[in-house]
């Protein structure tokens, strides 16, 4: 999220689309409303006429899976009329001339024939918004669950910067996250291609932790097969199943099929191809499950030994630093000690580490801090935070402190609500400190990219990841300069350049920082304070990149969905290539668009969302009784004329059929949400398996309240290009009366 959820309240303008915050997010949609009765206007567009749509001042059907050829209709409009900021993107951006071109295709009539929405209607959302200033811009899950996903995630702040949105109060791009510290498991490395603080995975990343780990880079590579798999990105969430189904992907393993599978925190029976998942389960020589309640993909197991539930405790027993969606880190007190045999999860891991054999490497750090401060003993979970904090330079952790952290959380009153800024003690910090916030003096960053305050006040330009010129030989520094700063868009600080640009060091400081960068250094923040002295940002003032020159799609491109219920444009906007080793898997894409014509079989767009009373894969919420009763059963919505051509009632039960060889028995709802081509099922139920009552297979006791079939059941094959996330927001389905 690059602004807050309060900074709402600044928007004339909220461009929501992909995302229903009146279900997923009903705290965020309070501001959305405040907003709206400020006179902001509200328009969503989405596929399904959701609650959110329902509140909307404008509401817009889109076919699903086309947003990046809206968004080049709304573009091509916006351009050939002049109606963008020309010196925000000859300034701050690079690559900008391509997205002009690819934008020229995409008359407002071809935009309309692809998306659904009528030309005139793109005319005047391109209009309006281009003329509130500021317009903010929210997606989320109905962006991302795409082949296109990282595309559609480009594309996005791409047409802000046109409009000259980005770092401005009421501007933005602002995407809800999911789950509670979602964001700070993504900063914490959740992710199988990064290191913690997204430092890329190679040997000066290693290196760099390996110090503040207090461990040899040497040991840290034995526990690995070779240095090649240790730059490697894992498994993805999404791809260990075919790690253990299909031999082929042995080799991109280091030789070895996937034997052994170990889940903490996540439903799974929440992740698209079930099917495939519950047959790699049974396959596995190990499988173990970390948490509170039952994990559902346990109860699809056949498996008869060596699957085992550890009992983990909630995060009401459990305390330390969370991250918000708007990147400020709160500290989360324990409200009780856990019950019965519940154990908190890194107490689990550090058993875990002890049979492995490495439990004193693993605690190292912490007793190191312990030491600093006097004590034998490490304090959970603060000096881990110190841990972390300290050695996550590359997005700014290290102000952060757990005595900050602390302090904001036991005063809350003490910030101001739509602002975030602090008085009394608290005057010039933002609640929660958002990253990047660079030292203990400052104040956090609440709005990106803002190169119109100084950076202690959390100004910023675009960072500089990419070295200081492109391939094509342009600079990618900002023509701009922060105030307070005495030059122009420069390189992120290192101990190299630092003299170059004006920092004043000791000979004692060049010493303790020579060969370190703002991002990899260790034991001290002497460049960072330097930078921040002279009005600098750490990791440069440079252009953001709207063209992508290492990525196969450079700029974002239009792609059909692989299961497109639009088969006459596949072959104008066909699929990636297929794409061998992604997170160790070989993905089929291309060829799986033209394989056959799914619409023949398969003639309904499938679309999945939430519902308000139940949460992920409904493990949580489906096990409290007044939850479950709220939303007790499965259900698909079919558009009234396509149920009655179908010769189905409201009520009656349903198969559906999905393009992998299964299908779901549902209950079927008749809704006007959903048009006459496509159907909408909730992602929150499972425990029925195409058919099957599986209440029996829960341990005694532990049964859910209300079971119903997933909706990753019958969900299609397809993954985003980069992520790998699963593609279930498009799909292709048939249904019959049951
Ligand atoms: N009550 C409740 N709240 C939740 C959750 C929950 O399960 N229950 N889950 C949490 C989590 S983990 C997350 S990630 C968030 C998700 O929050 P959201 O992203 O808001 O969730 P969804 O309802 O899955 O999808 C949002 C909208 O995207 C639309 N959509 C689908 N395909 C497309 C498309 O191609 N284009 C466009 N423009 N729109 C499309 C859907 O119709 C839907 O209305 O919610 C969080 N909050
Ligand atoms: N068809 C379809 N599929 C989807 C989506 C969709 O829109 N449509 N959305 C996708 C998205 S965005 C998401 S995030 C996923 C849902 O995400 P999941 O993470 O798969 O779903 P949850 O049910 O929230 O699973 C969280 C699990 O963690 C457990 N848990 C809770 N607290 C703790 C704790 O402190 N420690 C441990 N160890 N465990 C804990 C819970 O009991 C639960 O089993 O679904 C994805 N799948
Ligand atoms: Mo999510």
């Amino acid at each position: 999220m690059s602004n807050h959820i309060a900074d709402m309240m600044f928007s004339k303008y909220i461009f929501i689309i992909g995302a229903n915050p009146a279900v997923n997010h009903p705290v965020s949609m309070v501001h959305i409303l405040r907003a709206k009765e400020a006179g902001a206007k509200i328009v969503v567009v989405d596929p399904h006429f959701s609650k959110t749509a329902a509140k909307a001042d404008e509401y817009h059907r889109i076919r699903s899976g086309t947003d990046i050829a809206l968004v080049y209709g709304m573009l091509h409009h916006i351009i050939k009329n002049n109606l963008y900021d020309k010196q925000f993107l000859k300034e701050r951006v690079y690559g900008y001339e391509e997205v002009i071109k690819e934008a020229m295709k995409y008359t407002p009539e071809e935009a309309s024939d692809i998306t659904g929405i009528p030309a005139k209607d793109i005319i005047h959302i391109a209009e309006e918004m281009a003329a509130a200033k500021p317009a903010s811009l929210i997606w989320n899950q109905g962006l991302t669950q795409h082949t296109v996903g990282t595309s559609n995630t480009r594309i996005m702040p791409i047409l802000q910067m046109f409009l000259g949105n980005m770092g401005k109060n009421g501007g933005g791009v602002n995407i809800l996250r999911g789950h509670d510290n979602v964001q700070g498991s993504s900063d914490m490395a959740a992710n199988p291609d990064v290191l913690p603080g997204y430092y890329p995975l190679n040997e000066a990343s290693w290196k760099h932790f390996a110090k503040h780990w207090y461990v040899e880079y040497d040991w840290l590579l034995s526990r690995f097969k070779d240095k090649k798999m240790m730059e490697s990105s894992g498994y993805a969430h999404s791809t260990w199943k075919f790690g253990v189904l299909d031999e082929e992907n042995a080799a991109n393993n280091g030789g070895t099929m996937l034997r052994a599978l170990v889940v903490i925190g996540t439903g799974m029976t929440s992740v698209s191809l079930l099917d495939l998942q519950k047959k790699a389960m049974d396959k596995l020589e190990l499988v173990v499950f970390i948490d509170p309640y039952v994990n559902d993909l346990a109860i699809y197991s056949n498996r008869e030994d060596n699957l085992f539930l550890l009992p983990a405790a909630s995060q009401m027993e459990s305390s330390g630093s969370v991250a918000a969606t708007n990147r400020s880190y709160q500290w989360r007190s324990k409200v009780m000690e856990p019950l019965f045999e519940c154990r908190e999860d890194q107490d689990i891991l550090f058993d875990f580490a002890k049979r492995f054999g490495f439990l004193e490497e693993y605690q190292r750090s912490l007793y190191e801090i312990a030491k600093k401060d006097g004590r034998a003993e490490f304090i959970w979970p603060e000096d881990a935070t110190t841990e972390l904090t300290q050695s996550i330079r590359s997005i700014g952790l290290q102000g952060m402190s757990p005595k900050r952290l602390k302090a904001h959380q036991e005063n809350w009153h003490m910030f101001d609500k739509v602002t975030l800024e602090g008085k009394g003690p608290f005057k010039g910090e933002y609640y929660g400190l958002p990253w990047p916030c660079w030292s203990d003096k400052h104040p956090g960053t609440p709005v990106f990219y803002n190169d119109s305050i100084p950076v202690m006040r959390g100004g910023m330009g675009f960072r500089v990841n990419w070295g200081e010129t492109s391939p094509d030989g342009q600079s990618m520094l900002s023509l701009r300069q922060l105030p307070n700063s005495q030059i122009k868009g420069h390189p992120p600080i290192s101990a190299a350049n630092a003299q170059s640009l004006g920092l004043k060091l000791t000979q004692e400081e060049k010493k303790i920082v020579d060969g370190s960068t703002y991002a990899l250094g260790f034991g001290n923040n002497i460049l960072v304070e330097k930078a921040l002295e002279a009005g600098l940002c750490p990791y440069g003032n440079g252009k953001a990149r709207a063209l992508v020159w290492n990525w196969y799609d450079k700029i974002p491109l239009h792609r059909e969905p692989i299961h497109s219920i639009r088969q006459d444009l596949i072959h104008k906007y066909p699929q990636f290539p297929d794409k061998p080793n992604h997170y160790r898997a070989n993905i089929k894409y291309r060829s799986r668009q033209i394989e056959k014509d799914w619409v023949k079989d398969f003639p309904i767009n499938m679309l999945s969302g939430r519902l308000v009373s139940h949460m992920g894969t409904g493990t949580e919420t489906r096990s409290a009784k007044y939850l479950a009763e709220v939303h007790s059963e499965m259900f698909v919505e079919i558009h009234p004329d396509k149920a009655f051509e179908l010769g189905i009632k409201d009520g009656d039960m349903v198969w559906v059929y999905g393009t992998m060889d299964t299908r779901a028995l549902i209950k079927a709802k008749l809704s006007y949400r959903v048009d006459v081509n496509s159907v909408w099922v909730p992602q929150n139920f499972s425990g029925l398996d195409q058919g099957e009552n599986l209440l029996s297979k829960y341990p005694e006791g532990t049964a859910a309240y209300a079971i119903g079939e997933s909706a990753n059941m019958i969900s299609s094959y397809g993954f985003d290009y980069n992520t790998a996330c699963p593609e279930t927001k498009c799909g292709l389905c048939r249904i019959e009366k049951a």
